[in-house]
């Protein structure tokens, strides 16, 4: 892709300068009026000014590109480095690219940047974000504010895992949410089961198999309490396979289990131990919104051997941006469940499609 400042005396000047230098197939990307000054500053003379571009495979860089959403490949595909690589060689030619034509942003792509920045989109994303933007506005002919940012909407969209690994309804009879400490895992479970309860009239129980703490227990036992459900404390397998076998008959139980440091392999094991993932069992990775980008990313990747359905991200009334988030999403094949967005038991939860996640990130 070519992109080029023309000054001309009118318009019909630029367009043959641009003809010339670009090819007839250029695009007008922006132009304005402007004044230029003559003899020192003495004497004024109206121009216009007029950026074009020109991008040889444009119908083909329309397509999602492939190498570009590559980021979005699981940390544990075996494949992984080498698509990595392919993504940081591909951004970085995209970001080449845009160096030179960065100031020259017509006004809505500068505010879809501002957007981006705010967001706290990474600068390699936001480059291709913004060259894909770029192209896909050029190529519907319009650069209204509006339309840039419905394009930029979906062009994060496509970034995210697919829409079908978003907004998993509560549907398996166990339900097990585990993370790290104090991510929001117990009042998690406790909205999550309130709702099913209230909302869907669903006969529920509670295991937790938090017993490193006697106020995690008291904890879930005031929300059983609460909702007139039973709960059981298991401290090994065999109690929680009991305890599984005990509800057999409730539609849902709801599981809490104890954050630790999982930065140790050992809790890992310890969490796989005591609880046997199988298909009956539903599980969240609870993650909060407030943690830093590169330890949200470790946690997942030393989850990578316990099947997660989907990530719940919590405490996101408590951050300003949720540009970690984004990318935690983009990079993994496991979509959001759940946002939580305060303390309160059970209003402060909602289910998230990819549009409501990208909406929520530009606010
Ligand atoms: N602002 C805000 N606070 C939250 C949210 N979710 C949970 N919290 C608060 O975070 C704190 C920890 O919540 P818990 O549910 O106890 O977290 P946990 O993951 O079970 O903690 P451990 O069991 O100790 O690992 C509590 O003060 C909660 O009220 C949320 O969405 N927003
Ligand atoms: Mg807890």
């Amino acid at each position: 892709m070519k992109i080029k400042k023309f000054t001309a005396a009118s318009m019909q000047e630029a367009a043959i300068q641009i003809k010339k230098e670009l090819g007839k197939d250029a695009v007008i990307l922006n132009s304005k009026q402007i004044q230029k000054r003559k003899w020192f500053g003495l004497s004024k003379k109206s121009a216009v000014e007029v950026i074009a571009v020109m991008d040889q495979d444009f119908s083909e860089q329309r397509k999602p590109d492939p190498k570009i959403d590559t980021v979005e490949a699981s940390f544990s595909a075996p494949r992984v480095q080498e698509q990595e690589q392919r993504v940081h060689e591909t951004v970085q030619v995209v970001r080449n690219e845009m160096s030179d034509y960065q100031t020259m942003l017509p006004e809505p792509l500068r505010k879809a940047e501002q957007l981006l920045q705010d967001a706290g989109i990474k600068d390699s994303i936001k480059t291709s974000v913004m060259s894909r933007l770029l192209r896909a506005s050029i190529s519907a002919g319009d650069l209204t504010e509006e339309n840039v940012v419905r394009k930029l909407q979906d062009v994060l969209c496509e970034a995210l895992p697919p829409k079908d690994r978003w907004q998993e309804a509560i549907s398996s009879q166990y339900i097990v949410l585990f993370g790290s400490t104090g991510a929001g895992k117990t009042t998690t479970l406790a909205k999550l089961a309130a709702s099913s309860m209230l909302d869907k009239h669903k006969k529920i129980a509670f295991i937790t198999t938090d017993t490193y703490r006697i106020a995690a227990v008291e904890q879930l036992k005031t929300y059983a309490e609460l909702l007139q459900a039973p709960m059981e404390v298991c401290y090994t397998k065999e109690e929680f396979l009991q305890a599984k076998e005990t509800f057999s008959e409730y539609d849902h139980v709801f599981i809490d289990t104890a954050g630790r440091n999982f930065k140790e392999q050992q809790y890992i094991e310890e969490l796989k131990e005591t609880i046997p993932f199988e298909n009956s069992i539903q599980s969240f990775l609870v993650l909060s919104a407030t943690s830093k980008y590169e330890d949200m990313k470790d946690i997942v990747k030393r989850f990578s051997s316990v099947p997660v359905n989907q990530f719940i991200f919590t405490k996101a009334d408590e951050t300003a941006s949720l540009g970690s988030v984004f990318h935690i999403l983009a990079e993994s094949k496991i979509g959001a469940g759940f946002i939580t967005n305060g303390q309160n038991v059970p209003e402060d939860i909602q289910s998230v499609s990819p549009q409501d996640f990208v909406r929520m990130l530009m606010k």
